[in-house]
Protein backbone atom coordinates (compact mmCIF):
# COMPACT_ATOMS: atom_id res chain seq x y z
CA UNK A 1 0.00 0.00 0.00
CA UNK A 2 1.69 3.45 -0.63
CA UNK A 3 2.88 5.19 1.98
CA UNK A 4 2.45 8.93 0.77
CA UNK A 5 -0.49 10.46 -1.36
CA UNK A 6 2.43 11.29 -3.77
CA UNK A 7 2.28 7.70 -4.45
CA UNK A 8 -1.45 7.17 -4.74
CA UNK A 9 -1.90 10.27 -6.82
CA UNK A 10 1.04 8.70 -8.94
CA UNK A 11 0.09 5.61 -10.38
CA UNK A 12 -2.20 4.36 -12.83
CA UNK A 13 -6.47 4.05 -12.51
CA UNK A 14 -5.62 0.35 -11.98
CA UNK A 15 -2.62 0.68 -9.89
CA UNK A 16 -4.38 3.04 -7.22
CA UNK A 17 -7.52 0.89 -6.78
CA UNK A 18 -4.93 -1.74 -5.92
CA UNK A 19 -3.41 0.30 -3.69
CA UNK A 20 -6.71 1.37 -2.05
CA UNK A 21 -7.75 -2.50 -1.95
CA UNK A 22 -9.03 -3.94 0.84
CA UNK A 23 -10.24 -0.77 2.39
CA UNK A 24 -13.94 -1.31 1.67
CA UNK A 25 -14.09 -5.80 1.47
CA UNK A 26 -15.67 -7.37 -1.61
CA UNK A 27 -15.82 -3.96 -3.07
CA UNK A 28 -13.49 -3.00 -5.18
CA UNK A 29 -15.59 -0.23 -6.99
CA UNK A 30 -15.23 1.72 -4.04
CA UNK A 31 -12.04 2.48 -4.75
CA UNK A 32 -12.20 2.30 -8.47
CA UNK A 33 -14.99 5.14 -8.47
CA UNK A 34 -12.74 7.49 -5.39
CA UNK A 35 -9.44 6.83 -8.07
CA UNK A 36 -11.10 9.38 -10.38
CA UNK A 37 -11.16 12.17 -8.39
CA UNK A 38 -7.16 12.07 -7.79
CA UNK A 39 -5.18 14.06 -7.10
CA UNK A 40 -6.36 13.65 -3.56
CA UNK A 41 -5.34 16.40 -1.28
CA UNK A 42 -4.88 15.12 1.75
CA UNK A 43 -5.90 11.83 3.67
CA UNK A 44 -8.77 13.41 4.50
CA UNK A 45 -9.96 14.39 0.97
CA UNK A 46 -8.84 10.30 0.25
CA UNK A 47 -11.59 9.58 3.10
CA UNK A 48 -13.89 12.17 1.63
CA UNK A 49 -13.48 10.89 -1.64
CA UNK A 50 -14.43 6.84 -1.00
CA UNK A 51 -17.43 8.12 1.21
CA UNK A 52 -19.06 10.18 -1.56
CA UNK A 53 -18.48 6.67 -3.82
CA UNK A 54 -20.50 5.17 -1.22
CA UNK A 55 -23.34 8.15 -1.03
CA UNK A 56 -23.52 8.28 -4.56
CA UNK A 57 -24.23 4.93 -5.40
CA UNK A 58 -27.55 3.81 -5.80
CA UNK A 59 -30.08 1.83 -2.28
CA UNK A 60 -29.41 -1.15 -4.28
CA UNK A 61 -25.51 -0.45 -4.22
CA UNK A 62 -25.24 0.62 -0.63
CA UNK A 63 -27.03 -2.63 0.57
CA UNK A 64 -25.18 -4.81 -1.52
CA UNK A 65 -22.30 -3.00 -0.65
CA UNK A 66 -23.10 -3.84 3.61
CA UNK A 67 -24.85 -7.36 2.54
CA UNK A 68 -21.36 -8.41 0.55
CA UNK A 69 -19.29 -7.87 4.56
CA UNK A 70 -18.34 -11.20 5.18
CA UNK A 71 -19.18 -12.47 8.80
CA UNK A 72 -16.74 -10.69 10.88
CA UNK A 73 -13.79 -12.21 11.51
CA UNK A 74 -11.49 -11.24 14.53
CA UNK A 75 -13.93 -11.07 17.31
CA UNK A 76 -11.64 -10.54 20.27
CA UNK A 77 -12.39 -13.70 22.45
CA UNK A 78 -14.91 -13.20 25.42
CA UNK A 79 -15.66 -15.28 28.64
CA UNK A 80 -18.26 -18.53 27.84
CA UNK A 81 -21.57 -16.13 28.64
CA UNK A 82 -20.19 -13.50 26.38
CA UNK A 83 -19.85 -15.89 23.67
CA UNK A 84 -22.47 -17.35 24.01
CA UNK A 85 -24.65 -14.27 24.06
CA UNK A 86 -22.45 -12.77 21.00
CA UNK A 87 -23.49 -16.01 19.13
CA UNK A 88 -27.24 -15.23 19.58
CA UNK A 89 -26.91 -11.50 18.78
CA UNK A 90 -25.24 -12.46 15.86
CA UNK A 91 -28.18 -14.12 14.94
CA UNK A 92 -30.91 -11.91 15.89
CA UNK A 93 -28.85 -9.62 13.93
CA UNK A 94 -28.78 -11.09 10.74
CA UNK A 95 -32.46 -12.51 10.96
CA UNK A 96 -33.39 -9.36 11.52
CA UNK A 97 -31.26 -7.14 8.89
CA UNK A 98 -30.79 -10.23 6.44
CA UNK A 99 -26.66 -9.23 6.63
CA UNK A 100 -24.06 -10.00 9.01
CA UNK A 101 -23.19 -7.11 11.74
CA UNK A 102 -20.82 -4.53 10.60
CA UNK A 103 -18.81 -3.52 13.36
CA UNK A 104 -15.92 -0.75 13.42
CA UNK A 105 -13.42 -3.09 15.45
CA UNK A 106 -11.45 0.02 17.00
CA UNK A 107 -12.75 2.24 18.96
CA UNK A 108 -12.86 6.11 19.17
CA UNK A 109 -9.53 6.19 20.00
CA UNK A 110 -8.79 3.31 17.12
CA UNK A 111 -7.59 1.18 20.09
CA UNK A 112 -9.46 -2.82 20.10
CA UNK A 113 -12.64 -2.92 21.85
CA UNK A 114 -13.32 -5.49 24.01
CA UNK A 115 -16.04 -7.99 24.22
CA UNK A 116 -18.51 -5.82 26.54
CA UNK A 117 -18.15 -2.87 24.76
CA UNK A 118 -19.00 -4.59 21.10
CA UNK A 119 -21.69 -7.05 23.40
CA UNK A 120 -23.32 -3.29 24.08
CA UNK A 121 -22.87 -1.70 20.26
CA UNK A 122 -24.33 -4.65 18.75
CA UNK A 123 -27.45 -4.95 20.88
CA UNK A 124 -27.90 -1.30 20.81
CA UNK A 125 -28.09 -2.00 17.13
CA UNK A 126 -30.42 -4.37 17.06
CA UNK A 127 -32.83 -1.95 17.79
CA UNK A 128 -32.58 0.34 15.05
CA UNK A 129 -34.93 0.17 12.13
CA UNK A 130 -33.42 -1.65 9.07
CA UNK A 131 -33.13 1.34 6.77
CA UNK A 132 -31.55 3.35 9.70
CA UNK A 133 -29.34 -0.02 10.38
CA UNK A 134 -27.89 0.44 6.59
CA UNK A 135 -26.77 3.54 7.32
CA UNK A 136 -25.16 2.70 10.57
CA UNK A 137 -23.67 -0.39 9.18
CA UNK A 138 -22.03 1.87 6.16
CA UNK A 139 -20.58 4.39 9.01
CA UNK A 140 -18.94 1.34 10.74
CA UNK A 141 -17.82 0.56 6.82
CA UNK A 142 -16.69 3.98 6.81
CA UNK A 143 -14.80 3.69 9.93
CA UNK A 144 -12.82 0.87 9.49
CA UNK A 145 -11.66 2.59 6.04
CA UNK A 146 -10.45 5.17 8.19
CA UNK A 147 -8.70 3.09 10.77
CA UNK A 148 -6.95 1.03 7.50
CA UNK A 149 -5.84 3.84 6.29
CA UNK A 150 -4.04 4.28 10.02
CA UNK A 151 -1.87 1.39 9.10
CA UNK A 152 -0.49 3.06 5.95
CA UNK A 153 -0.53 6.58 6.25
CA UNK A 154 0.05 6.49 9.73
CA UNK A 155 -1.82 7.76 13.67
CA UNK A 156 -3.50 10.59 14.02
CA UNK A 157 -1.07 11.30 16.69
CA UNK A 158 -1.66 14.76 18.11
CA UNK A 159 -5.61 13.53 18.01
CA UNK A 160 -4.62 11.15 20.11
CA UNK A 161 -3.03 12.93 22.75
CA UNK A 162 -5.81 15.25 22.68
CA UNK A 163 -8.08 12.25 22.96
CA UNK A 164 -5.55 10.66 26.11
CA UNK A 165 -5.95 14.29 27.85
CA UNK A 166 -9.56 14.24 27.82
CA UNK A 167 -9.31 10.33 29.17
CA UNK A 168 -7.18 11.34 32.52
CA UNK A 169 -9.13 14.65 33.01
CA UNK A 170 -12.21 12.53 33.11
CA UNK A 171 -11.10 10.27 36.12
CA UNK A 172 -12.04 13.49 38.28
CA UNK A 173 -15.66 13.25 39.10
CA UNK A 174 -17.77 14.77 41.85
CA UNK A 175 -19.01 12.09 44.68
CA UNK A 176 -22.15 10.30 44.11
CA UNK A 177 -20.93 10.24 40.47
CA UNK A 178 -17.19 8.65 40.57
CA UNK A 179 -18.55 5.72 42.86
CA UNK A 180 -21.35 5.23 39.68
CA UNK A 181 -18.43 5.84 36.89
CA UNK A 182 -20.28 9.01 36.00
CA UNK A 183 -18.44 12.17 34.84
CA UNK A 184 -19.91 14.92 36.61
CA UNK A 185 -17.35 18.16 37.54
CA UNK A 186 -19.17 20.84 39.01
CA UNK A 187 -17.90 24.67 40.04
CA UNK A 188 -15.02 23.99 42.69
CA UNK A 189 -15.62 21.10 43.83
CA UNK A 190 -13.02 18.87 44.62
CA UNK A 191 -12.69 17.38 41.64
CA UNK A 192 -13.55 20.51 39.70
CA UNK A 193 -10.19 21.92 41.73
CA UNK A 194 -8.30 18.89 40.42
CA UNK A 195 -9.31 19.25 37.05
CA UNK A 196 -7.98 22.64 37.33
CA UNK A 197 -4.45 21.54 38.44
CA UNK A 198 -4.33 18.89 36.35
CA UNK A 199 -5.01 21.65 33.13
CA UNK A 200 -2.52 24.07 34.53
CA UNK A 201 0.05 20.99 35.25
CA UNK A 202 -0.44 19.97 31.11
CA UNK A 203 -0.25 23.47 29.89
CA UNK A 204 2.95 24.05 31.76
CA UNK A 205 4.34 20.90 30.10
CA UNK A 206 3.27 22.16 26.15
CA UNK A 207 5.35 25.05 26.92
CA UNK A 208 2.94 27.97 28.04
CA UNK A 209 4.89 31.01 29.19
CA UNK A 210 2.45 31.58 32.00
CA UNK A 211 -0.51 29.75 33.47
CA UNK A 212 -2.19 30.31 36.31
CA UNK A 213 -6.10 30.11 38.52
CA UNK A 214 -7.95 33.02 38.10
CA UNK A 215 -9.56 34.37 40.71
CA UNK A 216 -13.41 32.59 39.38
CA UNK A 217 -10.95 29.54 38.94
CA UNK A 218 -10.63 29.87 35.22
CA UNK A 219 -7.52 28.29 34.15
CA UNK A 220 -5.57 30.69 32.04
CA UNK A 221 -2.28 29.80 29.77
CA UNK A 222 -0.47 32.37 27.74
CA UNK A 223 1.57 31.36 24.92
CA UNK A 224 4.00 34.95 24.10
CA UNK A 225 4.19 36.47 20.93
CA UNK A 226 8.01 36.67 19.03
CA UNK A 227 8.01 40.24 19.88
CA UNK A 228 6.21 42.98 22.73
CA UNK A 229 3.31 44.42 22.75
CA UNK A 230 1.45 42.20 20.26
CA UNK A 231 -2.59 41.84 20.75
CA UNK A 232 -3.44 38.46 21.53
CA UNK A 233 -5.94 36.22 20.20
CA UNK A 234 -7.88 34.30 22.76
CA UNK A 235 -9.33 30.81 22.67
CA UNK A 236 -10.69 27.89 25.43
CA UNK A 237 -13.48 26.29 26.08
CA UNK A 238 -15.12 25.01 29.63
CA UNK A 239 -14.11 22.00 32.16
CA UNK A 240 -17.20 21.92 33.96
CA UNK A 241 -19.75 19.21 32.88
CA UNK A 242 -23.34 18.86 33.71
CA UNK A 243 -24.12 15.74 35.79
CA UNK A 244 -23.11 12.67 34.40
CA UNK A 245 -22.15 14.15 30.93
CA UNK A 246 -19.57 13.87 28.55
CA UNK A 247 -15.70 14.55 28.41
CA UNK A 248 -15.73 16.25 25.44
CA UNK A 249 -18.11 18.84 25.93
CA UNK A 250 -16.01 22.01 26.70
CA UNK A 251 -12.87 20.34 27.08
CA UNK A 252 -11.90 19.13 23.96
CA UNK A 253 -11.24 23.09 23.08
CA UNK A 254 -9.01 23.15 25.83
CA UNK A 255 -7.04 20.56 24.58
CA UNK A 256 -6.60 21.40 21.01
CA UNK A 257 -5.19 25.01 21.40
CA UNK A 258 -3.13 23.32 23.86
CA UNK A 259 -1.91 20.48 21.69
CA UNK A 260 -1.31 23.66 18.94
CA UNK A 261 0.82 25.56 21.39
CA UNK A 262 2.89 22.40 22.37
CA UNK A 263 3.62 21.85 18.62
CA UNK A 264 4.61 25.64 18.47
CA UNK A 265 6.86 25.25 21.60
CA UNK A 266 8.78 22.16 20.16
CA UNK A 267 9.38 23.77 16.89
CA UNK A 268 10.66 26.60 18.95
CA UNK A 269 8.21 28.65 17.22
CA UNK A 270 6.23 32.16 18.13
CA UNK A 271 3.80 33.83 16.67
CA UNK A 272 3.13 37.64 15.81
CA UNK A 273 0.25 37.54 18.49
CA UNK A 274 -0.45 35.97 21.91
CA UNK A 275 -2.17 32.98 21.98
CA UNK A 276 -4.29 33.14 25.26
CA UNK A 277 -5.78 29.85 26.14
CA UNK A 278 -8.72 29.67 28.62
CA UNK A 279 -10.15 26.50 30.09
CA UNK A 280 -13.40 28.09 31.70
CA UNK A 281 -14.53 27.54 35.12
CA UNK A 282 -18.41 27.69 34.80
CA UNK A 283 -20.01 27.09 31.88
CA UNK A 284 -23.06 24.69 32.23
CA UNK A 285 -24.74 26.46 35.67
CA UNK A 286 -25.38 22.94 37.38
CA UNK A 287 -24.15 23.93 40.88
CA UNK A 288 -25.11 27.43 40.67
CA UNK A 289 -27.71 29.29 38.56
CA UNK A 290 -24.47 31.09 37.38
CA UNK A 291 -24.34 30.08 33.61
CA UNK A 292 -21.17 31.18 31.45
CA UNK A 293 -19.50 32.37 35.17
CA UNK A 294 -15.91 31.90 33.75
CA UNK A 295 -16.19 33.43 30.64
CA UNK A 296 -18.75 35.80 31.81
CA UNK A 297 -16.08 37.12 34.55
CA UNK A 298 -13.67 38.34 31.40
CA UNK A 299 -15.86 40.78 29.65
CA UNK A 300 -17.25 41.96 33.02
CA UNK A 301 -20.56 39.77 33.68
CA UNK A 302 -19.82 38.33 36.45
CA UNK A 303 -22.85 39.25 39.02
CA UNK A 304 -22.42 39.82 42.45
CA UNK A 305 -25.79 38.51 43.27
CA UNK A 306 -24.47 34.84 42.34
CA UNK A 307 -22.17 35.02 45.16
CA UNK A 308 -25.29 34.45 48.02
CA UNK A 309 -26.94 31.41 45.68
CA UNK A 310 -26.60 28.34 47.76
CA UNK A 311 -26.19 24.86 46.47
CA UNK A 312 -28.15 21.58 47.00
CA UNK A 313 -26.47 21.70 50.24
CA UNK A 314 -26.80 25.07 51.57
CA UNK A 315 -23.15 26.07 50.38
CA UNK A 316 -23.02 29.66 48.97
CA UNK A 317 -20.90 30.56 46.34
CA UNK A 318 -18.98 32.98 48.05
CA UNK A 319 -18.03 30.12 50.64
CA UNK A 320 -17.02 27.64 47.93
CA UNK A 321 -15.25 30.43 46.65
CA UNK A 322 -13.61 30.97 49.92
CA UNK A 323 -12.85 27.49 50.16
CA UNK A 324 -11.21 27.00 46.72
CA UNK A 325 -8.28 29.39 47.68
CA UNK A 326 -10.12 32.37 45.26
CA UNK A 327 -9.74 35.92 46.22
CA UNK A 328 -13.47 37.46 45.24
CA UNK A 329 -11.64 41.13 45.54
CA UNK A 330 -9.72 39.98 42.20
CA UNK A 331 -13.09 39.12 40.22
CA UNK A 332 -13.35 42.59 38.81
CA UNK A 333 -9.85 42.89 37.57
CA UNK A 334 -10.59 40.09 35.57
CA UNK A 335 -12.11 41.91 32.60
CA UNK A 336 -9.97 42.07 29.59
CA UNK A 337 -9.72 45.29 27.49
CA UNK A 338 -11.18 44.05 24.06
CA UNK A 339 -8.80 46.73 22.17
CA UNK A 340 -6.13 44.12 22.74
CA UNK A 341 -7.53 41.33 21.31
CA UNK A 342 -7.51 40.14 18.02
CA UNK A 343 -10.89 37.85 18.95
CA UNK A 344 -11.40 34.66 19.69
CA UNK A 345 -12.02 31.36 18.48
CA UNK A 346 -13.58 27.99 20.16
CA UNK A 347 -13.31 24.33 19.08
CA UNK A 348 -16.21 22.21 20.30
CA UNK A 349 -17.84 18.81 19.56
CA UNK A 350 -20.96 19.73 17.27
CA UNK A 351 -23.37 17.91 20.70
CA UNK A 352 -25.97 16.52 17.53
CA UNK A 353 -26.72 14.75 15.01
CA UNK A 354 -26.07 16.78 11.63
CA UNK A 355 -22.17 15.80 11.14
CA UNK A 356 -22.36 12.22 12.44
CA UNK A 357 -25.52 11.71 9.36
CA UNK A 358 -23.58 13.76 6.95
CA UNK A 359 -20.14 11.69 7.51
CA UNK A 360 -18.24 15.36 7.83
CA UNK A 361 -15.52 15.50 10.41
CA UNK A 362 -16.01 19.32 10.90
CA UNK A 363 -18.15 21.91 10.84
CA UNK A 364 -18.51 25.87 10.29
CA UNK A 365 -21.05 27.58 12.94
CA UNK A 366 -22.80 30.65 11.51
CA UNK A 367 -24.13 31.59 14.51
CA UNK A 368 -25.79 30.06 17.89
CA UNK A 369 -28.48 30.60 18.95
CA UNK A 370 -29.70 32.52 21.77
CA UNK A 371 -31.64 31.22 24.67
CA UNK A 372 -33.36 31.89 28.06
CA UNK A 373 -33.65 29.65 30.90
CA UNK A 374 -35.91 29.80 34.03
CA UNK A 375 -36.54 27.77 37.13
CA UNK A 376 -40.55 27.95 37.82
CA UNK A 377 -42.96 26.70 40.40
CA UNK A 378 -46.08 26.17 40.34
CA UNK A 379 -48.36 26.01 43.66
CA UNK A 380 -51.86 24.05 44.00
CA UNK A 381 -53.42 22.00 46.86
CA UNK A 382 -51.91 19.34 48.53
CA UNK A 383 -54.90 16.89 49.45
CA UNK A 384 -55.82 12.82 49.42
CA UNK A 385 -55.49 11.21 46.07
CA UNK A 386 -58.31 8.64 47.14
CA UNK A 387 -60.60 10.60 48.36
CA UNK A 388 -60.32 14.12 46.80
CA UNK A 389 -62.97 13.69 43.14
CA UNK A 390 -61.07 14.46 40.03
CA UNK A 391 -62.80 18.08 39.55
CA UNK A 392 -62.17 18.86 42.84
CA UNK A 393 -58.10 19.19 42.79
CA UNK A 394 -55.97 21.75 42.52
CA UNK A 395 -52.96 19.34 40.62
CA UNK A 396 -49.59 21.26 40.25
CA UNK A 397 -48.09 18.38 38.17
CA UNK A 398 -50.77 17.84 36.05
CA UNK A 399 -50.26 21.77 34.88
CA UNK A 400 -46.79 21.62 34.42
CA UNK A 401 -47.85 18.33 32.35
CA UNK A 402 -49.70 20.38 29.92
CA UNK A 403 -47.56 23.30 29.67
CA UNK A 404 -44.69 20.80 28.87
CA UNK A 405 -46.91 19.37 25.90
CA UNK A 406 -47.77 22.84 24.77
CA UNK A 407 -44.04 23.76 24.95
CA UNK A 408 -42.79 20.58 22.54
CA UNK A 409 -45.87 21.80 20.32
CA UNK A 410 -44.99 25.21 20.42
CA UNK A 411 -40.99 25.04 19.68
CA UNK A 412 -42.05 22.80 16.99
CA UNK A 413 -44.02 24.89 15.43
CA UNK A 414 -41.00 26.94 14.29
CA UNK A 415 -39.31 23.69 13.14
CA UNK A 416 -35.74 25.48 14.30
CA UNK A 417 -36.71 26.15 18.11
CA UNK A 418 -36.41 24.26 20.75
CA UNK A 419 -37.98 24.13 24.04
CA UNK A 420 -37.03 22.23 27.11
CA UNK A 421 -38.33 21.09 30.60
CA UNK A 422 -35.10 19.14 31.68
CA UNK A 423 -35.84 19.07 35.35
CA UNK A 424 -39.28 18.68 36.95
CA UNK A 425 -40.21 17.58 40.43
CA UNK A 426 -42.63 17.26 43.29
CA UNK A 427 -41.04 18.62 46.38
CA UNK A 428 -41.85 16.16 48.83
CA UNK A 429 -44.73 14.48 46.96
CA UNK A 430 -45.74 11.27 47.68
CA UNK A 431 -47.53 8.04 45.67
CA UNK A 432 -51.17 8.95 47.59
CA UNK A 433 -50.87 12.86 47.66
CA UNK A 434 -52.29 15.37 44.99
CA UNK A 435 -49.13 17.19 44.41
CA UNK A 436 -49.55 20.66 45.77
CA UNK A 437 -46.46 22.12 43.94
CA UNK A 438 -44.58 20.91 41.16
CA UNK A 439 -41.10 22.63 40.69
CA UNK A 440 -39.45 22.79 36.84
CA UNK A 441 -37.44 24.58 34.19
CA UNK A 442 -37.79 26.39 31.19
CA UNK A 443 -34.81 26.33 28.47
CA UNK A 444 -35.89 28.57 25.12
CA UNK A 445 -34.14 28.95 22.49
CA UNK A 446 -33.79 29.85 18.73
CA UNK A 447 -31.59 30.97 16.31
CA UNK A 448 -32.56 34.56 16.45
CA UNK A 449 -33.30 36.87 19.54
CA UNK A 450 -36.94 38.12 17.85
CA UNK A 451 -38.06 34.85 16.84
CA UNK A 452 -36.54 33.37 20.81
CA UNK A 453 -38.80 35.88 22.75
CA UNK A 454 -41.75 35.13 20.59
CA UNK A 455 -41.40 31.33 21.78
CA UNK A 456 -40.74 32.25 25.63
CA UNK A 457 -43.80 34.76 25.57
CA UNK A 458 -46.14 32.22 24.41
CA UNK A 459 -45.15 29.96 26.56
CA UNK A 460 -45.54 31.94 29.22
CA UNK A 461 -48.73 33.71 28.13
CA UNK A 462 -49.96 29.41 28.18
CA UNK A 463 -48.26 28.93 32.13
CA UNK A 464 -50.30 32.07 33.13
CA UNK A 465 -53.47 30.46 31.21
CA UNK A 466 -53.07 26.97 32.76
CA UNK A 467 -52.91 28.41 36.21
CA UNK A 468 -55.62 30.47 35.81
CA UNK A 469 -57.95 28.24 34.00
CA UNK A 470 -56.80 25.21 37.04
CA UNK A 471 -56.72 27.84 40.19
CA UNK A 472 -53.29 27.32 40.67
CA UNK A 473 -50.03 30.33 41.58
CA UNK A 474 -46.79 30.19 39.47
CA UNK A 475 -43.66 31.13 39.99
CA UNK A 476 -40.79 32.36 37.99
CA UNK A 477 -37.13 33.11 38.12
CA UNK A 478 -35.27 34.05 35.25
CA UNK A 479 -31.60 32.18 35.47
CA UNK A 480 -29.98 33.07 32.12
CA UNK A 481 -30.61 35.04 29.35
CA UNK A 482 -28.21 34.70 26.39
CA UNK A 483 -28.51 36.68 23.08
CA UNK A 484 -27.87 34.83 19.72
CA UNK A 485 -24.51 35.40 18.08
CA UNK A 486 -23.48 35.35 14.95
CA UNK A 487 -20.06 34.27 13.62
CA UNK A 488 -17.87 37.00 13.03
CA UNK A 489 -17.51 36.32 9.10
CA UNK A 490 -13.58 37.44 8.73
CA UNK A 491 -13.24 35.06 12.27
CA UNK A 492 -15.28 32.50 10.23
CA UNK A 493 -14.01 32.56 6.81
CA UNK A 494 -10.63 31.93 8.50
CA UNK A 495 -12.16 28.47 9.78
CA UNK A 496 -13.70 27.76 6.10
CA UNK A 497 -10.37 28.50 4.70
CA UNK A 498 -8.45 26.28 7.23
CA UNK A 499 -11.01 23.43 6.96
CA UNK A 500 -10.55 23.79 3.08
CA UNK A 501 -7.11 23.71 2.91
CA UNK A 502 -6.71 20.35 4.91
CA UNK A 503 -9.05 18.49 2.00
CA UNK A 504 -12.34 18.45 4.17
CA UNK A 505 -15.44 19.53 3.14
CA UNK A 506 -16.55 23.13 4.34
CA UNK A 507 -20.10 23.15 6.14
CA UNK A 508 -22.18 25.79 7.68
CA UNK A 509 -24.39 24.99 10.34
CA UNK A 510 -26.18 27.30 13.13
CA UNK A 511 -25.59 26.18 16.98
CA UNK A 512 -28.06 24.70 19.00
CA UNK A 513 -26.01 24.75 21.76
CA UNK A 514 -24.81 27.78 24.44
CA UNK A 515 -21.12 28.09 24.20
CA UNK A 516 -18.47 30.19 25.76
CA UNK A 517 -18.05 32.13 22.51
CA UNK A 518 -21.64 33.83 22.94
CA UNK A 519 -20.13 35.75 25.83
CA UNK A 520 -17.15 36.78 24.29
CA UNK A 521 -19.31 37.86 21.18
CA UNK A 522 -20.65 40.63 23.20
CA UNK A 523 -17.09 42.31 23.68
CA UNK A 524 -15.17 40.83 20.65
CA UNK A 525 -15.40 39.20 16.98
CA UNK A 526 -15.64 35.25 17.25
CA UNK A 527 -16.57 32.37 15.53
CA UNK A 528 -16.50 28.28 16.33
CA UNK A 529 -15.73 25.26 15.03
CA UNK A 530 -17.44 22.28 15.52
CA UNK A 531 -16.37 18.84 15.70
CA UNK A 532 -18.36 15.31 14.92
CA UNK A 533 -20.11 13.57 17.49
CA UNK A 534 -19.80 9.62 17.48
CA UNK A 535 -22.78 7.76 18.49
CA UNK A 536 -25.20 10.45 16.15
CA UNK A 537 -24.21 13.06 18.07
CA UNK A 538 -25.14 12.52 21.67
CA UNK A 539 -23.95 14.84 24.30
CA UNK A 540 -24.84 15.45 27.73
CA UNK A 541 -24.59 11.90 27.97
CA UNK A 542 -21.94 9.69 29.49
CA UNK A 543 -22.14 7.74 25.03
CA UNK A 544 -21.02 11.41 23.89
CA UNK A 545 -17.88 10.40 21.79
CA UNK A 546 -15.49 11.53 19.05
CA UNK A 547 -12.60 10.18 17.39
CA UNK A 548 -8.84 10.82 17.61
CA UNK A 549 -8.92 11.47 13.83
CA UNK A 550 -11.12 13.74 13.74
CA UNK A 551 -10.07 15.69 16.91
CA UNK A 552 -6.68 15.34 14.27
CA UNK A 553 -8.70 17.44 11.84
CA UNK A 554 -9.40 20.40 14.05
CA UNK A 555 -6.23 20.72 15.34
CA UNK A 556 -5.08 20.53 12.03
CA UNK A 557 -7.48 23.25 10.72
CA UNK A 558 -6.73 25.24 14.34
CA UNK A 559 -2.96 25.25 13.14
CA UNK A 560 -3.48 26.37 10.00
CA UNK A 561 -5.71 29.16 11.23
CA UNK A 562 -3.15 30.03 13.45
CA UNK A 563 -0.61 30.22 10.15
CA UNK A 564 -2.70 32.11 7.84
CA UNK A 565 -3.54 34.64 10.73
CA UNK A 566 0.23 34.94 11.56
CA UNK A 567 0.91 36.12 7.87
CA UNK A 568 -2.16 38.04 7.64
CA UNK A 569 -0.92 39.50 11.03
CA UNK A 570 2.50 40.64 9.69
CA UNK A 571 1.71 41.57 6.41
O1 LIG B 1 -26.81 24.07 27.46
C1 LIG B 1 -25.98 24.36 26.61
O2 LIG B 1 -26.28 24.72 25.51
C2 LIG B 1 -24.53 24.26 26.96
O3 LIG B 1 -24.15 22.91 26.96
N1 LIG B 1 -24.26 24.84 28.24
MN1 LIG C 1 -22.72 21.43 27.74
MN1 LIG D 1 -20.14 23.06 26.11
Amino acid sequence: MAHTLAQLNAATPAEAQALLDGLYPHAPWVAAHAVQSRPFRSVADLRQRLRQAVDGASPDARLALVRAQAEMAQWPSGNAEQTLRLAQLKADYAARFGFPAVLALRGARGTPLDSSQLLDELSRRLDNPPDAEVEEALRHLHRNAELRLHDFFGEPALGNDIWDWQERLSTHSDPGYAEKGQLTVTYLTDAHRACAQRISHWMRECGFDEVAVDAVGNVVGRYRADRPGAPTLMTGSHYDTVRNGGKYDGRLGIFVPMACVRELHRQGRRLPFDLEVIGFAEEEGQRYRATFLGSGALIGDFKPEWLDQKDADGITMRDAMMHAGLCIDDIPKLRRDPARYLGFIEVHIEQGPVLYELGLPLGIVTSINGSVRYQAQIFGMACHAGTTPMDRRRDAAVAAAELALFVERRAARDADSVGTIGMLEVPSGSINVVPGECRFSLDLRAPSDPQRDSLVNDVLAELAAICQRRGLRYALEETMRAAAAPSDPVWQQRWERAVDALGVPVYRMPSGAGHDAMKLHEVMPQAMLFVRGQNAGISHNPRESTTSDDIQLAALAMQGLLDTLAIETTA
